[in-house]
Formats: structure tokens, sequence, C-alpha cells
């Protein structure tokens, strides 16, 4: 019988995806009995997104996934690992790819390293993008429905910036401790997500927060790259799905069928807060900008009987909208610094 995951440590926790799963389990999944949250609390980690949750419940333990003896400590006495701690922004990985090397590909090695050593199931969280980009729909002989026209579980890796390359550099070491060692293990690459408490770095927040600051949306480049959306929430429920009847070894994609260019993107956000569709600049584009995102997720639907539940992207995204907006204080604080540094680089 396998073991149940009562002591579960999820890293990375209090950031956006990370924190969404710790309310996932505590409000899901009582039979788990403790959450220790590993956080190095960078600009992007904020514990009060897990404010407000049981403490003798969830532990905060503020430190870096890098750090041997702390992440031995802590791996010795649990029974299943959830890896979200990373650099996640692409653009800060343009300016400065050198904690994205450190902490996604270093961090990971610590604690695959760890859960080898004590035999604990590991899930490792990743990104679409490790898999580079696919043609625009209209450029595709099957606009995009024909076979090799989405990302699979066998898609070549091909990433493109410092940052999908060292999420790349991380799945690898996952899949190689897996077959030469062992290590308990299953990977996830999900696409796009979106959804309350995601940094007002990231492309959704940063536009709802600019037209409340009275700042007009910035889009790079045409607008034509196309991004795979998913809510949170769904992937939350895809993680434990996959940390509890997922095969060990295998790779499972995470996607909603959520696809949309950002052009439109923007113009539902601007009609949403009631603004001119056309209110906002076009600004410099991305270096290396991936042009595609598309996710086939038959195997995780057919293998686990996932489901995404938000499939009304207007609805989410507009929920999404009224967290922001409810909730200034959050994000109010940062937002001048955010906008001077895209500023400084012509963003
Ligand atoms: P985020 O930037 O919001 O949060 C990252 C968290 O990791 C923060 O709380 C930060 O303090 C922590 N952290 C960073 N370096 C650390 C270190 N060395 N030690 C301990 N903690 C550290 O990121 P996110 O958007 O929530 O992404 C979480 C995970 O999901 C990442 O692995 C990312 O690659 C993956 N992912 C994200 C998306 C997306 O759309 N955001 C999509 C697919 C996969
Ligand atoms: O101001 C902006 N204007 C703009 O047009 C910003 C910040 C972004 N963009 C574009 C770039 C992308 O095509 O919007 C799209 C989305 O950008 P990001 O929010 O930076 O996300 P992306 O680069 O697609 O990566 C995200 O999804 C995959 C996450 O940040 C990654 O962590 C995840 O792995």
């Amino acid at each position: 019988m396998k073991k149940a995951f009562k002591n579960i440590i999820v890293t990375g926790g209090c950031g956006f995806i990370g924190s969404n799963f710790v309310h996932f389990l505590v409000n899901h999944h009582p039979e788990v009995e403790h959450i220790t949250v590993l956080d190095k609390l960078t600009y992007a980690g904020n514990p009060a997104n897990i404010a407000g949750l049981p403490k003798d419940k969830v532990e905060l333990v503020v430190g870096d996934i890098c750090d041997k003896d702390l992440v031995d400590k802590l791996v010795s006495k649990a029974d299943a690992v959830v890896h979200y701690a990373a650099e996640s922004h692409n653009d800060n990985s343009l300016i400065d790819p050198t904690p994205f090397i450190k902490t996604n590909i270093e961090g990971t090695f610590t604690l695959i390293q760890a859960c080898r050593k004590y035999d604990v199931r590991y899930h490792h969280i990743s990104t679409d993008e490790v898999y580079g980009d696919l043609p625009l729909r209209e450029d595709l002989p099957g606009h995009g429905e024909g076979p090799g026209e989405k990302f699979t579980p066998d898609s070549p890796y091909r990433p493109s910036s410092p940052y999908s390359s060292s999420k790349a550099s991380s799945d690898l070491l996952v899949r190689a401790w897996v077959r030469s060692f062992g290590l308990r293990a299953t990977i996830s690459n999900c696409s796009n997500n979106y959804g309350p408490y995601q940094h007002i770095e990231k492309f959704i927040p940063r536009q709802i927060t600019n037209i409340l600051s009275g700042t007009r949306p910035k889009l790079y480049g045409s607008g034509k790259n196309v991004r795979d959306w998913i809510h949170t929430n769904d992937h939350s429920r895809a993680v434990w799905d996959i940390l509890t009847k997922g095969k060990i070894g295998e790779t499972y994609l995470i996607g909603a069928d959520g696809e949309k260019n950002n052009k439109e993107v923007l113009e539902m956000i601007l009609e949403l807060m009631g603004q001119p569709k056309d209110a906002y600049d076009h600004v410099k584009d991305r270096p290396g900008h991936d042009l595609r995102y598309a996710i086939d997720a038959t195997k995780i639907k057919t293998e686990l009987g996932w489901q995404p539940e938000f499939t009304d992207f207007k609805k989410g995204l507009q929920h999404t909208i009224d967290w922001y907006t409810q909730h200034e204080d959050w994000w109010k604080d940062e937002k001048a610094a955010v906008e001077a540094k895209y500023a400084k680089h012509g963003q």
C-alpha cells in the first residue's frame, strides 16, 4: 500500500503558485497533517500569501533550497517534497542569469540529493517553456490541431531563455536521478498561470496594476505571441493528482486549452476595467521572445482523470482584476520600483 503523505515540504510556498498549493492542501486535504514551507523570501516571496493559515499545520522555514544542511534536516522528516521554489521571471533572467543558475539548478540538485538519501517522494514543478516555442496556429497545416502542433511529454527540449534553460536543466537532473538512483519522482510542465497573488512583474498583474495606478499598459512587440493560460487553482489540483496517482518517472503536461495572444488578453483587461481598447503602449520586444506555447494535456486527463474547472477565461480574469483592485496593500509599495526597472530597459 502507498504511504500517506502526512508531512509535506512545499518549497517556494510563499510565491504565487506554491502558496496556492499550500491553501489547496489546507482546504481540501485534511489528511496532510503538517506542511513545511521552505522559502528564502526573495523579492517574489511574501509571507502574507500564507498568512491566516493554521500555525499548528503550516510552518514557514525561511531558508535557501541550496542550503544542504537545512534541506537534509527537513527532508529527513518528510514524506514528500513538492518543489516550486525558483527564480521565475524571464525578463529578470535576461538582465542577470546568475540567481537562476544557482536556485533553479543547484537548488534542485540539493533537494533531489536529500530525497534520494531518505527515499522521499519528490514532485518537480516545471514549465512548458522547456520545450521552446511553436509556430503560430495560422502558419501550421493543421491550424494547431495536427500531430506535433502542441507540446506533448515527448516534445524535444529546446529552451530559449536563461530562465527556461535553467528549468530544463533541473528537469534533466530529475530524470537522471530517477533512472540512475531510483528517485521516486514525477515532473509536471505547466503552461502560463494566472490568478490572485501573482507578482506584479508578470504580464497580467502588471497591466491590471498599471491601469489601477493610472499608467498605460505595456505590450511587448506586436502582441501576437500566444500563451496558454490556466488558472492557478487548476494547476494545484493537477499537482495533487500527480503526487498521489502519478506514475514514478513520468512527466505530465498541465494545460487548460487557454490559448490567447497577448494583444487579446490586454484588450480584454482594458474592456473589463472600462478603458478604451487601444489605451496601451507598444514597447521594446523581449529578446528571444517565444512565439507560441500550447499544451496537449491528454495524458493527465486520460491517465489521472484531471480536468480544468476554470474554463471561462474572461470570468477568471474578472475575478483576478477584482482581487488586485481590493488588495492594493498587497502590491502598492512595490509598484514604482517594478516599473522603474522595466523603464530602465525600455519596457
Ligand atoms: P514566484 O516567483 O511567484 O515564487 C517563487 C518562490 O520561490 C518565492 O516565494 C521565492 O521567495 C522562492 N524562492 C526563490 N529562490 C529560492 C531559494 N533559493 N530558496 C528557497 N526559496 C526560494 O514563482 P511562481 O510563478 O509561483 O512559480 C513557481 C514555480 O512554478 C516555479 O518553479 C516556476 O518555474 C513554475 N511555473 C510557473 C508558471 C507561471 O506561469 N508562473 C508556469 C509553469 C511553471
Ligand atoms: O509587460 C509585459 N508585456 C508583455 O507583452 C510583460 C511583463 C510581458 N509581456 C508578454 C511576454 C509574454 O509573451 O506577455 C507574455 C507573458 O509574459 P510573462 O508574464 O512574463 O510570462 P512568460 O514569460 O510567458 O512566463 C510565464 O509562464 C511560464 C512565467 O513567468 C514562467 O515562470 C512560467 O514558466
